[in-house]
């Protein structure tokens, strides 16, 4: 089953959601980038908003004693959707950007390793699982409401962000091109606290013991499904069905178990285990794991 033209189209091999143009994605090349430029390169459901969150927490101050209201979209803006309201060239430095591009769409001057990039991955059951629930929240992700189709989809890479294995494995194959740190979800999930100094050291930054811990308490699941900008609680109706879900659903690893069957779990398997096992990443597919 292909996918509608009313939520997806292919540029460059790369599925995008209508909500931007090929002109637009093709404007990128050029786009100018500042040596203190960070971004957040993930697939689809992989940790996006938490590291979202974790670099405005780090950065901000006023994102982390509560006196700044600012809007995740608008504090960290998609690269690739056009920005309602944000015009890029005038964030504040240092500007975060967030983006699924694959590595090779990416602004050129990226790959002179100019900016920063945060990549970061997660298992893919849970990648798929959360994908799956996310397009029945998400009014403007096409609802495919057997899962088994959805699977099929995923796994052909009919989807927004195309294929997952040739996205991961895209990025770590050209690493050597970017400035570039590696993060997997489940080590944010495992030692959240390690992560963020990973990052820290990665930026450059230095935050005192109580800012950190401000940062490590603020970006835990609970702390921020209670908040609204990290929940995106503010988007409109037109874009989310508030009573289908919420942003932060489950937030944990091995949910994939919930909603895949074993015959289901082999057919991924089937399909994908030999790449992701010649991948440069050690999996964790299971909460017990770690
Ligand atoms: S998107 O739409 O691509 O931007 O989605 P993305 O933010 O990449 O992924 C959403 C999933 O990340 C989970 N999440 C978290 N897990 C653990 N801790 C924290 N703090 C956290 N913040 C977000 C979110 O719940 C989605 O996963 P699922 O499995 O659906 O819960």
């Amino acid at each position: 089953m292909e996918p509608s033209k009313d939520y997806l189209f292919k540029y460059k091999g790369f599925y995008f959601g209508v909500e931007t143009t090929p002109e637009y994605i093709s404007s990128l090349e050029d786009f100018e980038i500042n040596d203190s430029d960070i971004f957040i390169a993930t697939y689809p459901k992989s940790g996006t908003v938490w590291t979202q969150n974790i670099l405005s927490l780090i950065i901000h101050e006023g994102h982390r004693n509560g006196t700044e209201k600012i809007e995740t979209m608008e504090r960290i803006p998609w690269l690739e959707y056009k920005p309602p309201t944000t015009d890029l060239t005038k964030l504040p430095l240092p500007r975060v950007f967030a983006t699924h591009l694959p590595y090779y769409l990416v602004p050129r001057d990226l790959r002179n390793k100019r900016a920063s990039i945060i990549y970061v991955t997660r298992n893919p059951k849970d990648v798929m699982v959360s994908y799956y629930h996310f397009s029945k929240y998400m009014k403007t992700v096409e609802e495919i409401a057997d899962f088994n189709l959805f699977m099929e989809r995923f796994l052909s890479g009919k989807v927004l962000g195309s294929s997952w294995i040739d996205h991961v494995s895209g990025w770590y194959s050209h690493a050597e091109d970017f400035n570039i740190l590696f993060l997997t979800y489940e080590e944010m999930k495992k030692d959240l606290r390690s992560a963020v100094l990973k990052i820290c050291k990665f930026l450059g930054r230095k935050l005192s013991e109580e800012e950190l811990d401000s940062v490590v308490t603020q970006a835990s699941f609970e702390n921020m499904k209670k908040d609204p900008r990290a929940n995106y609680e503010n988007l409109p109706d037109d874009v989310v069905d508030k009573h289908k879900g919420s942003f932060l659903r489950k937030g944990t690893i091995g949910d994939w178990k919930n909603t895949m069957t074993v015959a289901q779990s082999e057919r991924f398997d089937q399909v994908l285990m030999e790449k992701i096992k010649a991948l440069p990443i050690n999996f964790i597919w299971d909460i017990n794991e770690i």
